[in-house]
């Protein structure tokens, strides 16, 4: 068993405050894999002092230098990717193949941030686009400064490095909690950073709970940023305390993405990308298109076809490369998620797939893959994030129709549309309120596209050049033209 009672705060392991400890469970075989402090406000103060001493020195640093620390970081996990990979599965419960795909994508990020981070350096000092008549308008990218970055479990490695790599590629030094139902594989991030000598101070991570960890560092004034990725109630709460001091806030927060299939969709392709869209991760996804909008005139022959390909899943060790479902992260995301398959029984939903259809291992937090079909829009299950392996369906009869219901949500972060016609899908694409949308392809998220959503997905976005922008101030110096 592993014991992760340490800090690593100004470049060292050390013990936490913490005296409360938490156990660290395997999804699958229901066991303590690992001890985690809670940790302590104390720990907060300690890792906020020592990035704030390391800002200055760092900040100054060229983006050069800087990329080629985040290439360290790359290089590094890279150099673990396999261990890695056991370690999330193990860890979190997700099939290894999807765990693989984990790793390269935080790899990804980490070296295109080095690459913006190398680019920074010729930009600054840059003259305006914008012209004023006798006066030259320069432009200077400044780090916002010390950020606290908290992050879910469900994608432990990637959430990390899509705050990470662009923080301290723009000059930002950072105090990251990991979350504490997944925190094993990004242990691994601390142990990179001591051995590529990212110098003291730079990157702290600090473990723990909400109430150890999370809610002290939302609420140190010595934070002048908060990036948080999670559920809506503490991301609302992070927003509250992000108040105090005007403090920047960024939020990726819930979703309920739809997938509309329209009329001259292609029965298999519609079929793989619904399936994609909602069992990957066991529903575990903030932009999880668990809303099915399907032509009425292909509905059934699309069941049909999921019905195929969810009685293929394996559901077993998310160690065995035969495993295509894993287990949900936790008892609790069990119980989630079991309680609103207890709504839709009271609600009298139709399944189409659910427990009674199939043998579900009786070791693991697993819940059977589930459709409803019909499902109305007034349902609990159509409209709040289950954040499971739970698929709501229903036909529409027109185009209109289908994008009035998909903007019908609280949410905004993403959606999937499949159709025959590409100009047709973007046509549709145009009119939906949603952060990213995939077009006949595969839910991507590369770390070139900017990333997040509106309405109550939350504030900002991450990815891509505005992920860099999230970490920086602005700053225009003007002059007499010369
Ligand atoms: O999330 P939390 P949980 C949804 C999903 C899930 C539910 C609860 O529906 O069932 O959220 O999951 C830290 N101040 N999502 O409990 O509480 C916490 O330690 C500051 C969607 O895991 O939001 C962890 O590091 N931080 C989501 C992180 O916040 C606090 C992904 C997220 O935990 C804190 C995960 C506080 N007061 C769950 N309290 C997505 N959008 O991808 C907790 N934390």
């Amino acid at each position: 068993m592993r014991d992760i009672c340490q800090q690593f705060i100004d470049g060292h392991w050390r013990s936490s405050y913490g005296g409360r400890c938490l156990d660290v469970i395997d999804p699958y075989r229901e066991t303590v894999i690992a001890k985690l402090t809670a940790g302590d406000a104390r720990d907060v103060d300690a890792s906020v002092r020592a990035a704030r001493q390391a800002l200055p020195a760092w900040r100054r640093l060229s983006g050069e230098t800087r990329g080629h620390y985040l290439e360290g970081l790359a290089d590094g996990l890279a150099d673990q990717h396999t261990a890695l990979c056991q370690t999330i599965s193990l860890n979190g419960g997700k099939p290894l193949a999807e765990s693989q795909l984990d790793v390269d994508d935080a790899i990804a990020c980490y070296r295109y941030y080095a690459n913006l981070a190398r680019q920074l350096d010729a930009r600054q000092g840059e003259p305006s686009a914008q012209s004023i008549a006798g006066v030259e308008v320069r432009r200077y990218f400044d780090p916002v400064g010390v950020v606290g970055l908290i992050t879910p479990w469900n994608f432990p490695l990637v959430t990390a490095a899509w705050k990470i790599a662009p923080a301290l590629a723009a000059g930002c030094t950072v105090v990251f909690k990991p979350s504490e139902v997944v925190p094993i594989p990004e242990q691994a991030i601390a142990d990179i950073a001591q051995t590529i000598d990212l110098p003291p101070g730079v990157l702290n991570l600090i473990n723990g709970d909400g109430p150890g960890i999370g809610e002290a560092l939302t609420q140190h004034t010595g934070v002048d940023k908060i990036s948080f990725t999670g559920s809506n109630p503490t991301g609302e709460s992070v927003m509250r305390a992000a108040a105090t001091g005007v403090r920047n806030v960024s939020l990726e927060l819930g979703g309920k993405s739809p997938i509309i299939v329209t009329e001259d969709a292609d029965i298999a392709q519609a079929a793989y990308l619904v399936m994609n869209g909602i069992f990957a991760n066991a529903g575990q996804i903030c932009s999880a298109t668990s809303r099915l909008l399907v032509h009425q005139a292909l509905a059934e022959d699309l069941y049909a076809a999921l019905n195929q390909h969810i009685d293929a899943l394996v559901m077993g060790d998310p160690l065995d490369e035969a495993t295509t479902l894993g287990p949900l992260v936790s008892d609790k995301q069990r119980d989630a998620v079991s309680r609103y398959l207890a709504f839709a029984k009271d609600e009298g939903l139709i399944p189409v797939r659910e427990a009674s259809h199939r043998k579900v291992p009786r070791q693991g937090f697993f819940v059977a893959p589930t459709v409803f079909r019909d499902v109305p829009v007034e349902s609990r299950l159509w409209k709040e994030e289950i954040f499971g392996p739970v698929l709501c369906a229903r036909q529409f009869a027109s185009d209109d129709e289908a994008i009035a219901i998909a903007n019908d949500s609280d949410f905004g972060l993403a959606a999937s549309i499949v159709s025959g016609s590409h100009e047709k899908a973007a046509d549709i694409a145009r009119q939906l309120s949603a952060g990213s949308i995939w077009t006949n392809m595969d839910q991507l998220a590369p770390p070139q596209a900017a990333w997040g959503g509106g309405k109550k997905s939350g504030i900002g976005r991450e990815l891509g050049p505005e992920g860099l922008s999230a970490y920086q101030e602005l700053k225009q110096v003007m002059a007499p033209s010369r």
